[in-house]
């Protein structure tokens, strides 16, 4: 068992204890008022009914992982020789063991997603049996469905795995499907916008150095924005659709490769992380609709207006728990005006930052009119040639993985229950109001 298996093996018996100690005294405390009609009618918001271990959603400050904030991150995790940028694989490591990493730490887990990154051929046969205008995203489950094959969960389970286990298989599947996630995503495209010219990966960089490399970047600053990318995209705690679909489906034990894929469809949601290929699409159809160049900020606002006219969302802005600009877009702007000052499209996405908000607020019943992760990265990613933004959901379903993934070691860790919550009908709700 490599060290950082059984570091976090010490980590879970350490919580399991502590989590049946709470249960036996406190399992009757109640942790919310009750749940109101609207909460049921409306997507459950603000119930507490989720335990995630891996980050915590600060409806006004954003999001934390194991305490820390995005701007601690880029200070204290390890970097790349050379680089400013937190390595996702310290993320990681900080998510599933609670401890930030050492550059040991990271060295560890590069080289072991290095090693076990290699990829069945069935695999990208799988994704080559698609058509070539199938989405990045629907090529990316199937990817990832094409290689549950490869899950030691499944096939240890088959073989009747003693429940003491779980955690061990799953946190195998977690380290071979992360390791392998980025070799799949780059061969989508390659594939769809490269003419099916592959890049082989090179052992010698980081694990988001080398997917920039797949994918066909070698600017220094594209695997910079790569490795800022996989952390600050990773984990939003457990109630968003893609984390929250993730143990879902792994409740009733399905491996990590029926989990993350299941995840993996909701991240393709507009409302959820498709709005990243949205906010682009959004912009460039502006500039074309007023002749290209830089738009004014009255263009902006009437096309704001125009856009909320024909019924549509504004994408990139609102929050289903964040109530201020989210740090996820701020580290980007931050990055934006370190490494990009006078790119053009990241003026425009500053300019509807400036623009956005006041619209919103005066509709009256927009919570949050603040711009949230996807709203800045799309200009980035333009920026240095990565222009095909059916693909950019896919970037953000490799980082995604890195949280739901650690969330589900801690899940079958803690031995989490089947998630079955209790359901209503509108009748039983009206015979209920009516004191029935
Ligand atoms: N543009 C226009 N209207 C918006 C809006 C936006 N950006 N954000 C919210 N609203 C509207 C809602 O559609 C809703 O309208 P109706 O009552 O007519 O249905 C009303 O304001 C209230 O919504 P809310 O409580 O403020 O927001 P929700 O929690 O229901 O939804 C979210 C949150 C993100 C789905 C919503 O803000 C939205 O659609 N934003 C645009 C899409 C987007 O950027 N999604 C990415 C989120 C981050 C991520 O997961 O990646």
């Amino acid at each position: 068992m490599g060290y950082i298996k059984e570091k976090f093996k010490v980590k879970a018996d350490e919580l399991n204890v502590e989590v049946k100690e709470l249960v036996k005294n406190y399992g009757t405390k109640k942790i919310d008022e009750g749940v109101t009609i609207a909460q049921v009618y409306q997507g459950m918001r603000g119930i507490t009914g989720l335990v995630t271990e891996t980050s915590l959603l600060d409806a006004n400050e954003g999001i934390r992982f194991r305490g820390y904030s995005i701007p601690e991150l880029r200070e204290h995790l390890p970097k790349a020789p050379n680089g400013a940028e937190p390595l996702p694989e310290g993320l990681f490591y900080l998510m599933l063991i609670g401890e930030l990493p050492t550059e040991a730490d990271v060295q560890y887990l590069s080289s072991m997603w290095g090693r076990r990154s290699h990829v069945p051929n069935h695999v990208f046969d799988a994704i080559e049996a698609l058509p070539i205008t199938a989405h990045p995203m629907t090529m990316f489950t199937v990817g990832i469905m094409a290689l549950q094959t490869e899950s030691s969960f499944a096939h240890a389970y088959s073989e009747g795995l003693n429940k003491k286990d779980y955690w061990s298989e799953t946190y195998e599947d977690t380290m071979n499907l992360i390791a392998r996630l980025p070799r799949i995503a780059a061969y989508i495209y390659r594939r769809k916008y490269k003419g099916g010219q592959h890049i082989q990966p090179n052992g010698m960089l980081d694990w988001a150095g080398n997917f920039a490399h797949m994918l066909g970047y070698s600017d220094e600053g594209f695997r910079e924005l790569m490795r800022l990318y996989m952390v600050i995209h990773a984990d939003h705690e457990g109630g968003n659709v893609s984390a929250h679909t993730t143990h879902l489906v792994g409740s009733a034990l399905s491996d990590a490769y029926l989990s993350l894929a299941a995840g993996m469809n909701g991240l393709a949601g507009p409302l959820h992380g498709l709005a990243n290929q949205e906010v682009i699409k959004w912009i460039l159809q502006m500039r074309e609709e007023l002749g290209g160049g830089m738009p004014t900020k009255e263009q902006i606002e009437t096309y704001v207006r125009k856009t909320l006219s024909e019924g549509k969302v504004v994408p990139g802005y609102g929050h289903a728990v964040l109530r201020k600009t989210d740090p996820r877009f701020s580290a980007q702007m931050e990055f934006a005006k370190k490494h990009l000052p006078n790119d053009e499209l990241v003026k425009i996405v500053w300019m509807v930052y400036e623009t956005v908000p006041p619209i919103l607020k005066d509709l009256g019943k927009v919570k949050n009119p603040w711009p949230n992760v996807d709203a800045h990265s799309g200009a980035l990613l333009v920026h240095y040639g990565l222009v095909e933004y059916e693909f950019y959901t896919v970037l953000f379903g490799v980082s995604r993985a890195l949280g739901v993934l650690a969330s589900l070691c801690w899940d079958r860790a803690l031995g989490l229950s089947l998630e079955r919550p209790k359901s209503v009908t509108t009748e039983w709700m009206k015979e209920f109001v009516e004191g029935k």
